[in-house]
């Protein structure tokens, strides 16, 4: 069996604490000569446009599949002109969020057909799975509660609370072995515990790192 993708992705809720652990295992990685980091939206300039209009423009009317198609849209420019080139240059990329995020938000969320998401965002990965998908969990509005800490919310954190609690709940069911068996494009994913200490779910995450490669 050939090893699996060196693409590590994390996805979860607003505010469960992505970005934070994955500063932390790209330093354990090696840094920034082994590893390559983005987020979605964002990462290109084509991307981070995309990321103004559907994050900061907090009052602009975005319909439901216009707002697929463009975190699709960056994805495609994220995957051709940053990711792939990474990985053919034998580095680690480690991704703050990729599609299971649109399928939580702009499936579960927003209601689109799941059929539909499926096979667009097909075309906008071009097939790339990652070789695993870290979901940070925390019970539903908490990880929202850490980034009103923070500071104001963006487009997508304004939408409601039964939003996010979709959101939230669409995540937690992507665990199950057979949702997995039916999605064999999103490659394995694992629950981590994101509650408690950055400490503690840093050695979490790493665990279930080690699981999946030989570090
Ligand atoms: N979206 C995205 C879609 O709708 N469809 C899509 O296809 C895609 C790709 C992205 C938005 O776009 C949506 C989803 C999102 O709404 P974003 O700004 O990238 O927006 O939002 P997030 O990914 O949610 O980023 P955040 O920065 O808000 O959350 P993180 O990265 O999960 O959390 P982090 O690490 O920044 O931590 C949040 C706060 O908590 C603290 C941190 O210091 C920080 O202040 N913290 C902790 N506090 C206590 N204990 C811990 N263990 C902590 N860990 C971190």
């Amino acid at each position: 069996m050939s090893a699996p993708a060196r693409l590590i992705v994390f996805e979860g809720a607003e505010g469960v604490g992505k970005s934070t652990q994955l500063a932390r295992l790209a330093e354990r990685l090696g840094g920034p000569d082994h590893v390559v980091m983005v987020r979605e939206p964002g990462g290109t300039p084509l991307g981070n446009e995309v990321r103004r209009l559907v994050l900061d423009v907090v009052t602009m009317d975005v319909v439901p599949r216009a707002e697929a198609l463009l975190f699709m849209a960056s994805r495609a420019q994220l995957v051709d002109r940053v990711i792939k080139p990474a990985m053919a240059d034998g580095k680690w990329v480690l991704m703050d969020r990729y599609f299971l995020s649109t399928y939580a938000y702009q499936v579960a969320g927003r209601g689109l057909s799941e059929a539909d998401v499926r096979q667009a965002n097909g075309f906008a990965t071009g097939g790339l799975v990652p070789g695993v998908t870290l979901l940070l969990s925390l019970p539903v509005g908490e990880g929202l509660d850490r980034a009103d800490a923070r500071g104001v919310r963006d487009r997508m954190e304004r939408a409601d609370d039964a939003f996010h609690a979709r959101v939230t709940r669409a995540f937690e069911s992507f665990v199950a072995p057979e949702w997995q068996a039916e999605h064999p494009e999103c490659g394995p994913i694992v629950l981590v515990d994101a509650s408690g200490s950055v400490e503690d779910v840093q050695a979490r995450v790493a665990s279930a790192v080690e699981g999946h490669f030989a570090l």
